[in-house]
């Protein structure tokens, strides 16, 4: 018997690849029910080659639904998981709400699968932040091998991760460069066509951005918390596929080679790595893929043991939609969701 499962927040950027996702990769739901604000009550998505209708979140009974996929932003996840789960239906919640509580798994399933187990507290499961979902894809392989300490990243983040508005602003802006019109800035605290913008999401009292803090916390959280992580999150003019130039220090000698070799086994990475003009991954080739690029993989000289590598996949998907249904999969494959409806 397959899945009933309700998307909220349909009509988004996510929302939208969640429910392709679920499509593409053939998931065992007998019942796809897309959900959004009562605003956009009645608007069509696409399901495969269906079209569903947006039902309003506010009215709908959860009851008999298995899992939700949220992305909603947070004030609404944090209103609403409590409440969905409450009606006995799991919550896979792609906001920053509830990833830093105790009670809630935060799941990237390559990396730590075994802790979504952890769900019945709240019946919540906590999606990362897409900055940190590709980056400890890449990570995990490289501690299990090496061990690692400390971790610099660098974020080239696209425009899609502000969602749709930020993509239209980094459109309307550049047409407006090329046809010499008034730029016009909505969005984003300066201009994003032609330029690069180091801030995403609020400043914290330290100086450093809710982005930056948010990566460093998850990491921890997800892979280790000893390792020290700090970041700088920029806004770059791409429409998809976050891209991080990371330097990683570690506590055991690991070459180039050895990393290039480990990261070509490891689930979800794709190594593309030729010392040659194009042999590596920029952001337009990874949008609408699946998975974590990495290229550049190098030793640092001035470290005693590190490497500094280039990650890139596309924040809609491993970033966020992906990552959602993958966990979703791993409730079914694990037999978690058979065993809550048997309880
Ligand atoms: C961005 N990473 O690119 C953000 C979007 O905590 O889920 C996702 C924010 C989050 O703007």
């Amino acid at each position: 018997m397959g899945y009933r499962i309700a998307v909220v927040g349909a009509t988004g950027n996510v929302g939208r690849e969640m429910l392709s996702i679920l499509d593409e990769r053939g998931f065992p739901a007998d019942e796809v029910v897309a959900l959004a604000s009562r605003r956009s009550q009645g608007t069509e998505v696409s399901f495969g080659d269906k079209t569903l209708k947006v039902k309003s979140l506010d009215s709908y009974d959860f009851s008999g639904t298995d899992i939700c996929l949220m992305s909603a932003g947070g004030s609404i996840a944090k209103e609403w998981s409590p409440r969905i789960g409450a009606q006995g239906c799991v919550v896979i919640d792609n906001s920053s709400a509830w990833r830093y509580d105790a009670d809630v798994p935060l799941i990237v399933p390559e990396v730590n699968a075994d802790a979504v187990a952890g769900f019945t507290r709240k019946n919540i499961i906590a999606n990362p932040n897409c900055s940190t979902a590709q980056l400890v894809v890449a990570l995990k392989p490289l501690h299990d091998a090496a061990t690692i300490k400390r971790v610099v990243v660098s974020t080239y983040q696209s425009v899609s991760g502000a969602g749709k508005e930020g993509m239209d602003e980094l459109f309307t802006q550049s047409r407006a460069v090329f046809v010499a019109d008034e730029v016009e800035r909505k969005k984003f605290t300066k201009r994003i066509a032609f330029n690069v913008i180091p801030h995403i999401d609020v400043f914290m009292e330290d100086g450093q951005t809710k982005e930056e803090w948010k990566v460093m916390a998850e990491t921890k959280k997800i892979l280790d918390p000893k390792i020290k992580v700090t970041c700088t999150a920029v806004r770059v003019p791409v429409f998809i596929g976050h891209s991080e130039a990371v330097n990683i220090e570690f506590e055991k000698p690991i070459t180039a080679d050895e990393a290039r070799a480990i990261l070509r086994e490891a689930p979800g990475c794709l190594v593309i790595d030729k010392r040659e003009d194009g042999g590596y991954v920029t952001p337009i080739e990874s949008a609408g893929e699946d998975a974590t690029y990495i290229s550049r993989i190098r030793e640092d000289q001035t470290l005693e043991n590190g490497l500094n590598i280039w990650v890139v996949a596309d924040n809609l998907r491993k970033g966020a939609a992906l990552n959602a249904v993958q966990i979703a999969e791993l409730l079914v494959n694990r037999g978690l969701l058979a065993k809550k409806r048997a309880a």
